[in-house]
């Protein structure tokens, strides 16, 4: 790309791939429709211009910082033959269904309460009856749990409340016995401030370990009565430095207070990562999914944000780290010698066995060549996405692109409606983008966020008809688009928020500390938990509901996070009895995406793009096998297209194509001729 600077248009920066990013990423959090900044006048402005003319409204620096930004992302994405024509290579990845395992919730072994690795083996069975690929469980490592595992103390140790080293090797080998990978939770932008490394570097901060994280000095102080090195916020509230009195400098934490930012400029701390990952690949472990990973490279120097930037995202500083200069440099580096199996690798002691079309087993594959890159990447838009995972860039496989959770306008906190016209809309627009060099993640649900159900419904979640028809409608979409569909425990279930009542039902840290931040800016008790209630993550964190019985079938002790929903029909046992059950019929979608090639190497064609409610798109196989899905978005009956396809149905909630779809009908057909 041609370097910009004052003299650029802002229609050059809607032409590279980061500025364009920047600009819809800009346009979906506010709202605003892209006609205001990409008409003529608009596009033709130069960034000087814009520079003085909207000083009142955007302050100073934010042009500069945007330029620099930009010019740091020379790249383009590969020009690849659109996605509706070819799917690139073939990878166990692209075929595999995602599972994840949230371990402090899927299945308490021992009673004290809390989710362990027994306890997920002894229910290996039901995630291979319902038939998916491979396993991702969030973080097992040994950690102090702040964060809930995502701030690690150890990179090589189990931790001991979910078990051992041999649990974690019977694991691996129980699902690769049963024809499923597994992958774990890599969360090495951060530490946890108890990990060895943090302390030697507190111990010595001028020694080798001082260099592993960001220690600077700036103003001493305590509870604010110093001056931290720069603006930048923390997610979880409050400034991102913490002051450390024993080696007298702050330290960077992005996350938590003790969540401590590693250092990637250091060629060290790059090797200690790949070694970690060497570690668990020999070990049997087929891969990772990577944990803010788009965080890691820190713009040097360490600059304040920009003022404007940080009131827009919430976030300040975010600018100069979510996509930072050595990003891609670090990826590659850390696939190479990470991820890569040399040709002297000792062969871990299991392999996944091969899983056929109809669900039988055959002899075990011999070890994936590089372990799967599965990139978490909050903030990161289509193209720098498609940069950080196009077939050619030897970096990431696949990333979770964010924006599919939120509406333009709205944030995880708000208590709203999600339209399912805007899954339709950001799923279309999706994949008309990409190409054949792409291949994307698609989720809609992890331990992160609120149920999608209870998103789309409001307090309707609780009515069980519309629970489950809603389910069926985000079960099909994520099943049969083009992608790998990462599941999260409990979707199955049709599983919906919890009616929390007060701060002490919540466990997870980011709810704790916003509730303390709005109750110190005045809000009332009930203020502040109604405001932080439609965000916090701990809606996806309760226990699975196994069974019809007190405590759900998942501990005989006291679980550590109380599920206060206890709706009759929704655990696994009943679920699986029921032939009309949202678990079954999630049981019957994998079961069909096996089976057709379609549904995973299939071109993709849209119906109707801009029709509303009715979504429906062709998926044709390499081989010319043509598929149509359709589904109504809407709880009343909406037209039909393409009325006289001769199709045969194959799975739908009826069995007649008829000239209207039912409120939330879904219907997969065969397509002839
Ligand atoms: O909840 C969020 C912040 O407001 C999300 O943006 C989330 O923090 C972000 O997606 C990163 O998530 C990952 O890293 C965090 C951890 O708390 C999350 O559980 C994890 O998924 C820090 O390690």
């Amino acid at each position: 790309m041609a370097r910009l600077d004052r003299k650029s248009r802002v229609r050059d920066v809607y032409a590279h791939p980061l500025g364009r990013d920047i600009i819809d990423k800009l346009l979906l959090h506010t709202g605003i429709s892209p006609r205001w900044i990409l008409n003529p006048v608009a596009g033709n402005l130069r960034l000087g211009r814009l520079d003085q003319v909207g000083r009142r409204a955007i302050g100073p620096g934010f042009v500069d910082t945007l330029i620099s930004l930009l010019n740091d992302h020379p790249d383009e994405p590969a020009r690849s033959e659109s996605a509706g024509t070819s799917a690139g290579e073939p990878a166990w990845w692209k075929e595999a269904v995602f599972y994840q395992v949230y371990p402090r919730s899927f299945q308490d072994s021992d009673g004290d309460g809390l989710g362990d690795l027994r306890g997920i083996i002894s229910r290996l069975d039901y995630l291979q009856d319902l038939g998916v690929d491979c396993v991702w469980l969030s973080p097992i490592f040994d950690s102090p749990n702040e964060d809930m595992g995502y701030d690690i103390r150890d990179y090589r140790r189990v931790m001991a409340e979910m078990g051992t080293s041999e649990d974690l090797d019977e694991l691996i080998e129980g699902c690769h016995e049963r024809g499923m990978r597994i992958i774990l939770d890599l969360v090495v932008n951060h530490t946890s401030a108890e990990h060895e490394w943090f302390r030697s570097a507190v111990d010595d901060p001028d020694g080798p370990y001082g260099d592993y994280y960001f220690l600077r000095r700036g103003e001493p102080g305590e509870d604010g009565t110093g001056a931290p090195p720069n603006n930048w916020v923390s997610f979880f509230s409050g400034s991102a430095w913490r002051w450390i009195p024993d080696a007298e400098r702050w330290a960077l934490h992005l996350f938590g207070p003790g969540q401590m930012d590693l250092n990637w400029a250091n060629p060290t701390v790059r090797g200690e990562v790949a070694e970690v990952v060497q570690f668990w690949l020999a070990r049997g472990i087929d891969g990772f999914r990577l944990d803010v990973i788009n965080y890691i490279s820190k713009r040097p120097g360490l600059p304040n944000g920009n003022e404007f930037i940080g009131r827009l995202m919430e976030f300040t500083g975010i600018e100069h780290y979510y996509v930072g200069p050595q990003l891609h440099a670090y990826l590659r580096e850390l696939r190479r010698r990470g991820f890569t199996r040399g040709a002297d690798a000792v062969a871990p002691s299991s392999s996944v066995r091969l899983r056929l079309p109809d669900g039988t087993l055959g002899d075990p594959l011999p070890p994936d060549p590089v372990g799967v890159m599965v990139g978490e990447t909050p903030g990161v838009g289509i193209e720098i996405g498609r940069l950080l995972s196009g077939a050619d860039r030897g970096e990431l496989d696949m990333v979770f692109n964010f924006d599919v959770l939120e509406p333009p306008g709205k944030v995880r906190w708000d208590d709203y409606r999600y339209d399912l016209n805007y899954l339709k809309d950001f799923s279309e627009g999706y994949l008309d983008r990409i190409g054949s060099n792409d291949w994307i993640a698609l989720f809609l649900e992890n331990h992160d966020n609120p149920r999608m159900i209870s998103k789309v419904l409001g307090p309707d979640d609780h009515d069980p008809g519309l629970r489950t028809a809603v389910a069926r409608v985000l079960a099909t979409i994520q099943l049969t688009l083009r992608g790998t569909p990462f599941l999260y425990q409990g979707q199955e279930l049709a599983a919906i928020n919890q009616d929390f009542t007060s701060i002490g039902d919540l466990r997870d840290l980011e709810s704790l500390n916003r509730y303390a931040e709005l109750r110190s800016n005045g809000a009332t008790v009930g203020g502040a938990f109604d405001e932080i209630l439609p965000g916090a993550r701990d809606h996806a964190r309760v226990p699975m509901r196994w069974e019809p019985v007190d405590g759900g079938g998942f501990t005989d002790g006291t679980p550590w996070l109380h599920g206060v929903e206890d709706s009759t029909g929704f655990t696994v046992a009943e679920q699986r009895a029921d032939p009309e059950s949202v678990f079954n019929w999630y049981r019957d979608l994998i079961r069909l995406r096996r089976q057709h090639e379609a549904f995973t190497y299939g071109s993709i064609e849209f119906v109707a793009p801009g029709a509303r409610d009715y979504f429906a798109w062709f998926r044709t196989s390499p081989a010319g096998d043509r598929w149509l899905i359709e589904v109504n978005l809407a709880d009343a009956p909406v037209q039909r297209r393409n009325g006289s396809l001769r199709v045969e149905v194959k799975l739908g909630t009826t069995t007649r194509r008829g000239v209207t779809m039912a409120p939330y009908e879904v219907m997969i057909s065969r397509v002839f001729g």
